[in-house]
């Protein structure tokens, strides 16, 4: 993953806590030593880490473990709490239906790739997205915005002789037929005077819903400064960290934004279109522990819901709707892509090309399938018969044989669930094998 030098750091700590067979004062000083140590050297700020540190601290003193948690897994809870506050707290809230976003930053921050990332994420959730080139500052920058929106299949609005970025936006709305509309514009140095004036005037014609702040992860916490400058200036709606995969800085970007208040909305985490993350502070920080216990942990004290789900499955009670809220949350978890990237064991080169945009078309597919069905069908898929496959692939809009793989596929999901029984890691072992059975490998 993105940031091994802090990931490894944490995982020390937390190893430290859980291979005690008790916890004491010693124990807790030494992994929050650890932590220190990581954040700091990924140029967290001095003050904020030891603020951290000090809560972890008194938590883990103070605090008596909740039922059903053990000493160390409440500290390692707690750790785990104080970091996700750390670094963020609130999950990316991005708008999922027709938006104009705004991106702004400096030289070489990159907005550019980062537009092209951006409409690669509404077109992969069914949404049409548009680019508008307003860097009019650069030469190449429309070149540049224009190779990407081919590569993507997203057009792209612009005039290549226009040097007047208020009136490339003017003209672009004027033409522009999307939903989504996603505007690069010119960089400088620094924010100064020139673009203040400019990013305002693009503003008042496009009247965004938001305006993302692009900064590069190897500023480390002076990150935060430059989102706190942007913010008073111009009243950002939201920061994009980029660069993630080659700086070990990253952990001190982002807190740095989480402790001026600004939200980061999505990390960027390599050159190519799909390396984009919606940030989810709660997922990042899992990652940086380490999955494996932690996932059971989290599981048996807060979802009284995924606990329901749990006991039903092991009930062999499996509906078609269970089915499909888990397609949910593999949905919500990001791509597809970005899910089999980061369960281990599945390696993606074995995935053939475009295997995987087709399978998110298919979750879809399945869900309209699901939603044309009776509750009566959704409960007990047995009773249905070719009559009524056909009934259900008219009223969806699909071929009697999707429904029929569906129902293959439901099956084998609920055969796995079964092998799962007992499977402390849980949502990550049923993801693994419903993965498995959507990618057929
Ligand atoms: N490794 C890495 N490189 C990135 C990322 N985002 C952008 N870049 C690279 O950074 C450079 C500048 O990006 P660009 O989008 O042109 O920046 P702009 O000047 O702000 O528009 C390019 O070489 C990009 O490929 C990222 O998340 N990771
Ligand atoms: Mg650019």
């Amino acid at each position: 993953m993105v940031l091994d030098g802090l990931s490894s750091g944490i995982q020390k700590a937390v190893d430290k806590i859980s291979g005690r067979s008790f916890v004491d004062e010693g124990v807790i000083k030494d992994a929050c030593k650890d932590i220190q140590r990581a954040l700091l050297h990924s140029d967290a700020d001095v003050e904020l880490v030891f603020d951290l540190t000090e809560s972890i601290k008194s938590r883990a003193l103070d605090e008596k473990p909740p039922e059903g948690l053990t000493e160390k897994e409440h500290v390692v809870n707690i750790v785990y709490e104080e970091l996700v506050n750390f670094l963020g707290r609130d999950e990316a809230d991005i708008p999922l239906k027709g938006a104009r976003i705004l991106l702004m930053g400096t030289f070489g921050s990159g907005k550019t790739t980062t537009s092209g990332k951006i409409a690669r994420f509404y077109k992969n959730r069914g949404l049409k997205p548009a680019l508008v080139a307003c860097d009019t500052y650069r030469t190449a920058a429309y070149d540049q915005l224009k190779q990407i929106g081919e590569r993507l299949d997203v057009p792209v609005y612009g005039d290549p002789d226009q040097e007047d970025s208020a009136v490339v936006l003017k003209d672009a709305l004027e033409e522009v037929e999307e939903e989504i509309i996603i505007v690069d514009s010119s960089g400088r140095d620094a924010l100064n005077e020139d673009m203040i004036e400019e990013i305002n005037a693009l503003n008042d014609i496009l009247e965004p819903d938001e305006r993302f702040i692009v900064i590069p992860a190897d500023m480390g916490q002076q990150a935060g400064k430059q989102a706190k400058s942007f913010q008073e200036e111009l009243d950002i709606t939201g920061v994009v960290v980029t660069k993630m995969d080659g700086t070990a800085k990253g952990g001190g970007a982002l807190s740095a934004c989480a402790a001026t208040g600004a939200s980061v909305k999505f990390i960027g985490t390599g050159e190519e279109m799909k390396d984009l993350e919606k940030y989810d502070p709660e997922r990042f920080v899992s990652q940086l522990i380490g999955y494996g216990d932690l996932e059971g942990l989290l599981e048996r004290i807060d979802s009284e819901e995924a606990a329901e789900q749990a006991k039903k499955m092991l009930e062999g009670e499996f509906t078609l709707r269970d089915f499909q809220s888990q397609m949910e949350q593999v949905k919500s978890m990001g791509s597809l892509e970005e899910v089999m990237g980061k369960i281990p064991g599945i390696s993606k080169s074995k995935i053939p090309d475009g295997m995987l945009d087709m399978q998110e078309e298919k979750m879809d597919t399945y869900n309209y399938i699901i939603d044309s069905m009776t509750p009566e069908e959704r409960e007990n898929p047995k009773i249905i018969d070719s009559s009524r496959k056909k009934r259900i692939a008219k009223g969806s809009g699909t071929e009697v044989e999707d429904v029929s793989e569906l129902i293959r596929i439901y099956r084998q999901s609920k055969k796995a669930m079964k092998i799962f029984k007992g499977n402390r890691r849980g949502m990550k072992g049923n993801l693994q094998k419903m993965m498995k059975n959507f990618g057929g490998l």
